[in-house]
């Protein structure tokens, strides 16, 4: 063996060394781009993130949401960010070893440094903010190609323990100025209603609402209690100014409205109630809100719809996209107001659709296209197996079980039927062999509203309590137990209660 061709060759190729200080610029890269971006759609890990979405198989989508659940969307953002890191590493592995092939540190590092912003521009479309990744980038490529070719072992140790303290801590730094960054949600505050057309619906709201022991949301959810279901785990950041709304494809005439040609439009406030085809059976992915808006109607009727399959493809700025009838598009509202505040970001700003009675999947948010269709097509949803464009199922929730002052527990909850409404809620507390009426909240004004249920019983150690709604059709709510994938949960809800358990809720 030729003993003088073997340091070349070690040096050559890539070692341990090499690949933890690309990590850990990698790393830093990552955390840079937090710092200066926040956690928005400018930060490296969105668009990837963006794109991990939309590729990873529907099967696979299935899958995550009926075993993991809501914890599911860690893993898209995991990979998202081992993705970005990955890359970034990269860029400081290609200068590591081209600084050591070529003996030129200094250029090595600029290579390196250029293509980390290279890169992070191409990923983010920003180039200014693409510098806070690539200067950490640059850093630990230096700190990766000077050393490690002359030091001793323990040298090289200590650096490598120094360089990864000194990551740690531009992280730690990182994660505080990204958080100052972050443009905050509206959706944060709670201020009062400005509007006061929407401001005397909140009072009628609040009139109506039961008096229930238990902490449950009233029969208009607060900004902070309004659930939550986004493909994406970064929402789009859109202004009012730059938004419009086309509607397209097979149509008589494109139709194209701005934000101001739409909040000119004759202005109406609606209690519309959501609910989410995902959600568990007593889950709490059902909301209501006041929402400020104009109806659809006139807009497809100047679009003139000439389509066969009577179907229209509904699209946004998240790349979501649900296809549903026309028929029931027509009924829709187009909302920019939620609660009297501006639509919040995480709903949708500046415009979502309504559809009353449907799922909760065709209210899109941050909506910018109607395309008439000649044919059915799968939506975001569809295309992962899912059946959630019809009308909702009818529902009695169970949320809340307290012991009250005079010895009796309380059971309540919210009721929702969609359009058919809900006339009667039934309680058993014998495990569904005789029922009684639970008391309810008077109707609100509108068409798709949910309502609120309260009952009272003397306790009799532990019992089964079980709960169904009647919709203003009489049909009673489905007995029959089926999961939530692929269209929606059935059953009734049940709980045993007994003394000790509601005393301690
Ligand atoms: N653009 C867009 N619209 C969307 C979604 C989405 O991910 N992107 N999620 C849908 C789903 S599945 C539901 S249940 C509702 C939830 O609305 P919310 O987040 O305002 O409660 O929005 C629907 N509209
Ligand atoms: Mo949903």
């Amino acid at each position: 063996m030729n003993v003088e061709a073997m340091p070349t060759k070690i040096r050559d190729s890539v070692s341990y060394t090499d690949v933890l200080f690309a990590i850990l610029a990698g790393v830093t890269g990552v955390a840079g781009s937090y710092a200066v971006a926040g956690y928005t759609r400018r930060f490296v890990v969105a668009p990837i993130d963006a794109l991990v979405v939309r590729l990873t198989p529907g099967s696979i989508v299935a899958f995550v949401i009926q075993n993991v659940g809501e914890q599911g969307h860690l893993l898209h953002i995991a990979l998202s960010f081992a993705i970005a890191v990955g890359v970034l590493a990269g860029t400081a592995l290609v200068g590591i070893l081209a600084a050591r092939r070529s003996g030129r540190p200094a250029a090595s590092v600029l290579v390196a440094a250029a293509l980390a912003w290279g890169v992070t521009t191409a990923i983010t479309g920003e180039p200014t903010l693409a510098l806070g990744a690539s200067g950490p980038v640059a850093v630990f490529t230096a700190v990766g190609t000077a050393p490690f070719s002359s030091l001793e072992h323990d040298q090289s140790r200590r650096s490598a323990l120094v360089s990864g303290a000194g990551a740690l801590t531009f992280v730690g730094i990182s994660i505080g100025l990204g958080r100052l960054v972050t443009t905050g949600d509206p959706a944060g505050d709670e201020r009062e209603a400005t509007d006061e057309e929407v401001s005397t619906l909140m009072q009628e709201a609040e009139s109506k609402s039961l008096d229930i022991e238990g902490d449950i949301p009233g029969l208009v959810s607060t900004f902070d209690e309004f659930y939550n279901v986004d493909i994406a785990e970064f929402d789009p950041d859109l202004s009012a100014e730059g938004w419009s709304l086309t509607v397209t494809g097979e149509v008589g005439t494109d139709v194209t409205v701005t934000f101001d040609e739409l909040t000119d439009m004759p202005t109406e406030r609606r209690f519309v109630t959501l609910r989410c085809v995902g959600e568990g059976l007593n889950g709490h992915k059902l909301d209501n809100a006041v929402w400020t808006g104009t109806p659809i109607k006139p807009l497809l009727e100047e679009a003139d719809p000439e389509g066969k399959c009577g179907c229209a493809m509904l699209r946004a700025e998240d790349d979501y996209f649900v296809q549903f009838p026309i028929e029931a598009l027509e009924d829709g509202f187009l909302a920019w107001g939620m609660n009297g505040q501006a639509l919040p970001q995480s709903h949708g700003h500046p415009v979502r659709v309504l559809i009353p009675g449907h799922w909760g999947e065709t209210n899109v948010k941050w909506l910018d296209e109607i395309e008439l269709l000649d044919e059915e097509m799968d939506g975001y949803w569809e295309q992962r197996g899912w059946h959630g464009t019809g009308p909702v199922n009818t529902v009695a929730k169970l949320w809340s079980e307290s012991m009250l002052g005079n010895g009796n527990i309380e059971v309540a909850g919210h009721a929702y039927a969609g359009t058919r409404g809900v006339d009667v809620v039934e309680v058993s507390v014998d495990g569904g062999d005789t029922w009684q009426d639970a008391e309810l909240s008077e109707p609100l004004p509108g068409e798709d509203v949910w309502r609120q249920w309260r009952f009272e019983f003397e306790p009799q150690g532990s019992q089964e309590v079980v709960v169904r709604a009647i919709d203003g059709t009489g049909t009673v709510q489905a007995k029959e137990r089926s999961e939530s994938f692929p269209s929606g949960a059935t059953g009734w809800v049940s709980k045993t209660v007994n003394m000790m358990d509601a005393s301690s809720s």
